[in-house]
């Protein structure tokens, strides 16, 4: 079951896969208004549909777990390391998670953290330009999840402290009423 609250900001190198819930829940609307849609897809039907409404004509699914990576922790942990720290993307990143659960965190209007933990069936929609990062749960340590996407994917991550602002990142800004 999808959770969605407010991250206690008290993470740590050491403990940043732990729940850090602040006790302070946030609405699916909430999310809606700052351009994250959640839905739960539990059918292959439901997620073909989506995907032809909303003009996805590719996906993939990416594996993330400690096997993903051969076993090489060094390998894994730089991953980790690199989908934690807070960047945006010039293009939607939707994902929907067949299997184990994840951390996406969300910034809101007033650059506070929102975490949503997605597990099976949860499909989470970022638009362009939104800051945000992700890690797996301290609990299951692995992920299993579609990537749907329109044309060739700009997955590129541009970094928040790399200062770099493209038009995907202004006119998401400018979208957002605080
Ligand atoms: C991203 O760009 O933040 C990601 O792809 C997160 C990992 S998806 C399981
Ligand atoms: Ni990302």
């Amino acid at each position: 079951m999808v959770e969605v609250y407010y991250h206690d900001n008290k993470d740590t190198p050491e403990d940043f896969t732990e729940s850090h819930n602040s006790g302070i829940p946030v609405t699916f609307d909430k999310l809606s208004s700052i351009g994250v849609i959640y839905k739960k897809i539990t059918t292959q039907e439901e997620l073909d549909k989506l995907a032809k409404e909303r003009d996805y004509k590719n996906r993939d699914e990416i594996d993330l777990n400690l096997a993903s990576f051969n076993n090489d922790i060094e390998a894994y942990n730089n991953k980790m390391t690199t989908f934690y720290k807070e960047h945006y993307h010039e293009d939607e990143e939707i994902r929907y998670i067949v299997d184990g659960e994840g951390y996406f965190d969300v910034r809101d209007p007033n650059d506070k953290w929102i975490r949503t933990k997605l597990n099976k069936f949860d499909l989470l929609i970022l638009p362009a330009g939104i800051y945000h990062r992700f890690t797996l749960t301290n609990e299951i340590k692995s992920i299993k999840a579609v990537r749907l996407f329109k044309d060739e994917p700009k997955w590129e991550a541009i970094n928040r402290d790399s200062g770099r602002n493209t038009e995907a990142r202004t006119s998401y800004a400018q979208s957002i009423v605080v």
